[in-house]
Order: structure tokens, then sequence, then C-alpha cells
């Protein structure tokens, strides 16, 4: 029997990303062969009920309430932040200073400045390091960057990406505290432009290359909210609706929009790019499909095509079950932990790191100023 090397994880957080990374931990070993087995060590949160009842349902053997007693304990080697984006900053800096390999919940920093620090400190440190961008892990996505690198679309013209809710519409909706934090910009860092257009702008340079400049426009239709922790009535201060226009540094334009205000739309994240050879389209409200226009087909049978992306030679698809047997949302956080572990030993790290994560942030900064400013802003390299 191979032994593999037991990791044992430090998780901050139990909430919607706390569960989505356990189950990732969780079941990576049954349907990946890899060198390292993570164990749920330990979970962390200020609320010790309920860190004890997710490290009772989860499996995790201890608990901590302080996260840096986690980040001091010697029998742990990955912290991961699946707590609210004000804690990443601090919690990634020390985990990187006590030597812990170091995964954290996107967007890496409510700023490209905190993003900043904390890739300099995984990099100083020489720690492992990768940033939760799960989207690009849907088999779907991964082979759209295959073709992308194949160069089956020749010249790229467009991207137009879309991320579409409606959970904030009612004016009783509280900001801030449990399970409303995303609501409160100071522990947020902002409104959509932080949370869906960062998935939006991550898959886009993943797919086509850095983007150079942005023109935007932000909206916060409810001014004031009560916040769920003190009872006071206060400005909103987060972006309810955020859209772009961007030009690629290969030349190519894009629209983005993102939205907590489209009645009817629960996460419908869609992306399209279209070349001068082929075209593709993905949503992930079908997130097993690709729509593919090739224009290389004959032309009597030229036309869009809808791929099922289920059989054994798509991506990370032959670890799961038979051909046409689909897949869902929890898998791509799999075969992140899947890629991460199996690069260990590899000198090339597991993307996004840090330093590409804080990408994405460079690009939310720049249309949160230019949504301010009204201008075109340049994207800070
Ligand atoms: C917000 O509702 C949210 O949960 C994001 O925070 C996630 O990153 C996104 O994948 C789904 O929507």
């Amino acid at each position: 029997m191979i032994t593999k090397k037991p990791l044992n994880i430090g998780m901050v957080g139990y909430s919607f990303m706390g569960r989505a990374h356990s189950n990732a931990f969780k079941q990576v070993g049954q349907f990946f062969d890899l060198p390292y087995r993570p164990v749920l060590k330990a979970a962390c949160a200020r609320n010790a009920s309920a860190v004890q009842a997710f490290a009772d349902q989860w499996g995790y053997d201890s608990v901590e309430t302080d996260w840096r007693k986690l980040v001091a304990r010697p029998d742990i080697d990955i912290i991961d932040i699946a707590a609210p984006n004000d804690m990443h900053h601090d919690i990634a800096i020390a985990a990187a200073e006590a030597g812990k390999m170091v995964m954290c919940e996107k967007p890496l920093g409510r700023t490209a400045k905190e993003s900043l620090a904390m890739t300099e400190a995984v990099e100083r440190a020489g720690v492992r390091n990768m940033v939760w961008y799960n989207y690009r892990r849907v088999p779907a996505v991964t082979l759209a960057k295959q073709w992308v690198d194949e160069g089956k679309f020749g010249r790229i013209f467009h991207y137009r990406a879309k991320f579409l809710q409606d959970w904030t519409m009612s004016t009783d909706l509280p900001q801030g505290g449990t399970g409303l934090w995303r609501l409160d910009a100071s522990v947020a860092g902002s409104g959509v432009t932080g949370d869906l257009l960062a998935h939006c702008i991550d898959t886009a340079m993943w797919l086509n290359g850095p983007i150079a400049e942005v023109t935007a426009v932000t909206e916060t239709f409810i001014k004031e909210r009560k916040h769920q922790l003190t009872g006071e009535v206060q400005p909103v201060t987060i972006d309810d609706a955020s859209l772009f226009l961007a030009r690629f540094a290969n030349g190519s334009l894009a629209t983005f929009e993102a939205t907590r205000y489209a009645r009817g739309h629960k996460a419908l994240y869609t992306l399209e790019l279209n070349g001068q050879n082929a075209s593709v389209f993905w949503d992930l409200h079908d997130l097993h499909r690709l729509q593919l226009f090739d224009h290389g087909d004959a032309g009597i049978s030229r036309g869009w095509r809808s791929i099922h992306i289920t059989d054994g030679d798509h991506p990370y698809m032959k670890n799961w079950w038979v051909p046409g047997l689909q897949i869902g949302y929890e898998h791509s956080f799999t075969h992140q932990v899947a890629d991460f572990l199996g690069s260990l030993d590899s000198d090339t790290p597991a993307a996004p790191t840090f330093r590409e994560a804080r990408a994405t942030d460079l690009v939310t900064d720049a249309v949160l100023a230019s949504a301010k400013s009204r201008q075109w802003e340049q994207v800070m390299g």
C-alpha cells in the first residue's frame, strides 16, 4: 500500500465557504490519486458553539475560537481562510510568517494594497498559497481554457461576462453581521465588484490575458439599512450593481455586469468569448455544457452546438462517474484541492497563487476608481 502523506488542515470559518472547502478536502482523496491526504484537524471561529457544531458535523478533530492560536499550532500544515474578507489579510500574513501553507477564499484582499502585503508575506516565507477561484475548475470552463491555449479561437475580439443575483432587493434586509457581512463595505471591501465581478474577472483574465483599462458605473439602490449587530440605521456603502467596459492587453473589448438586483436570477454567471475562428458560451446554470460555434465546420452543418462535458477525456471527468453523468458546483472546489495537492511536489504552484489573484484585485480597484472618477482608469501593474 502506498502511504499518502497527511496534511493537517486548520479551517477558519464555518459558513457557506467553510462547508464548500471542507467538503472538497473530504472528497478529494476518494476520487483523485494524490501523494497527500488532507486531515480535518481543527476548525476555528469566534462563536464557540457554532464552530463546535460545525466541527462535529464535518469531522474536525478539534476547535479553536482564536485564529491566532490556530496559526500557532505546530500540528497544522495548511491554514484555509474561509472567513469574511476583513480577516483575510491578518490571518494570511500571520499564517505565512508561521510557515504554514495558505489557502484563501476570494477576493484575496479588500483592496489591492491588502493583497500586495499578503502576496509579499507568502513569497517572503516561501510557503505554497492559492486563492479559491473555483469556477476555473468547472470542467467546461477548463476545457474552454484548453481551447484558447490551443489557438482554436484565433484572434479574440470580444469577451462578455455577467453575474446576476437578486437576494438583497428587500429594503428590510439588514446590513452586516452573520450571513450579511457582504452588505457591509467595511468587512467586504466592496459590494458586487469584489464579490461577483471578481469571479468574472479572474476567469476572463485566465482565458484572455490581462485587462489594461476599464470604465465603470456602479449604483447603490438602497441607500440606508439597519445594521444587524447594532440595530442602527446606517448609510449603505457597498455597490449593489457594477458594470464596466474593458480593453484587454491583447486588444479585445469586453463588457462585464454584476448585480444583486436582477429579479429572478439567483447566481447566473455567464461568459462568452468571440474569436476570429470560433466562439464559446458558458452558463453556470447549465455548468456541464459548453456552447461552441466553430467557423471551420462545413458550411452546410455549421451552427452552435451544445457539448455535454461529461466524457472521460474532458478535464477532471475521468475521476468521477461514467460518460454522460454530470457533476456540479461543489466539484469545482474538489478539483481545486486536487490541483493544489498534486502540485506540491512540483516546481509549478497551483493557480491562482496570491500573486495571480492579486491581479483581479487590481482590476476591481480600477473599476471602483472609475465609477468614482467617471473616467477610463488604467489597471495598475
Ligand atoms: C454571493 O452570494 C456568493 O456566494 C459569492 O460570495 C460566491 O463567491 C459566488 O460563487 C456565489 O455567490
